[in-house]
């Protein structure tokens, strides 16, 4: 009741919705109503109310509860199972106990902080409370693992979506994980899966999204690599609205690929991607490999031309864009 009371407040944006009409649609009396007003207010809301007119929200809390993620959705599935931790080690290994325990396609878990936070090759992700956005969301494709890495190719799409829309502000990608503004790290994703040889069971995607720090809130190690969006656009962004953004078009995405392969995604994450016909360098455990990026496959490899012309498949490393001539 109180999601559907919060999502009619939401829809009308400022604008009032009388006692009556709440009363008729959530099915109880103007006196529930009213309880229900409170229960929001005691939740962080500033409700209005006036007589004849009803009731408008007039300032809504920045929180990521299931409830206010929930209340601005239009998603059939991601997102509609929401597990939320004021704080946790990480959502990635509460995400893996959920999937191994059954959790259905959809299911995402969101925290307000991490204090273990993870980023790829047992690196960290600052993941301060308050202020950004860190999520899991298990997905069930039927798929051989090894077209998993798609699966990060379209998150890093459907984020770079969701900020445009919430925002405004254009992202580039970096292959395969790191959304950057200005050249700067705002986003990151990892990837893991639960499978077999053959089959995957479960993949977790996991999207740490840098939303309204400062720069004093960035310890010295990240603050020169790092950007949020509220620095880069000057003013507050509401965290639920960005979520439910990005889940819509996660789940657009997800279908189309599911539907017709990645041939439909990767046009657009190459419109994004910053390195592609740039000179790079490709930093893997073993090596560095310098040369132009030229693409990436069907499969979601990076393609780079060193300069004796030689094509070197690269599957995983970290990119630097190198000084271009
Ligand atoms: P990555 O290995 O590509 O990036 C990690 C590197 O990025 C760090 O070594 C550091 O230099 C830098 N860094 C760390 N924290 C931040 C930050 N907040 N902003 C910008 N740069 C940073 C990227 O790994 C994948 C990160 C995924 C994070 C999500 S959050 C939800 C989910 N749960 C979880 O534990 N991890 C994922």
């Amino acid at each position: 009741m109180k999601e559907t009371l919060l999502k009619m407040l939401l829809e009308r944006d400022g604008e009032f919705v009388s006692g009556e009409k709440i009363s008729k649609t959530i099915g109880c009396s103007r006196t529930a109503v009213w309880k229900h007003i409170e229960e929001l207010r005691k939740m962080g809301y500033e409700v209005e109310a006036v007589q004849r007119k009803g009731y408008r929200i007039v300032k809504r809390p920045n929180g990521i509860q299931a409830h206010e993620i929930q209340s601005g959705l239009t998603t059939k599935k991601i997102g509609r199972e929401i597990t939320y931790f004021d704080s946790t080690s990480s959502t990635q290994v509460v995400a893996h106990r959920l999937a191994q325990e059954g959790a259905q396609e959809g299911h995402v878990v969101v925290a307000n902080e991490q204090t273990g936070g993870k980023g790829r090759l047992g690196r960290a992700w600052h993941s301060p409370p308050g202020t950004s956005i860190y999520m899991s969301l298990i997905l069930r494709p039927q798929l051989p693992p090894q077209r998993t890495p798609q699966l990060t190719l379209l998150a890093a799409v459907a984020v770079v979506k969701g900020i445009k829309d919430v925002t405004g502000l254009t992202c580039e990608i970096k292959w395969p994980n790191d959304l950057l503004i200005k050249g700067k790290k705002v986003v990151g994703i990892l990837t893991e899966m639960q499978s077999e040889p053959d089959c995957v069971h479960s993949v977790i995607i996991g999207i740490g999204i840098n939303v309204n720090q400062q720069k004093e809130h960035f310890s010295s190690a990240i603050r020169n690599i790092a950007t949020s969006l509220a620095f880069e656009k000057e003013e507050e962004i509401q965290r639920s609205q960005l979520i439910a953004a990005i889940f819509a078009h996660f789940e657009t995405l997800y279908e189309e690929y599911i539907e017709h392969g990645f041939s439909r995604i990767k046009p657009i994450w190459e419109a994004y991607a910053v390195s592609i016909g740039k000179k790079i360098y490709a930093r893997s455990m073993h090596e560095v490999i310098y040369g132009t990026a030229k693409g990436i496959t069907n499969d979601g490899v990076l393609l780079l031309e060193d300069e004796l012309g030689e094509i070197h498949h690269i599957y995983s490393a970290d990119i630097e864009l190198a000084d271009q001539e």
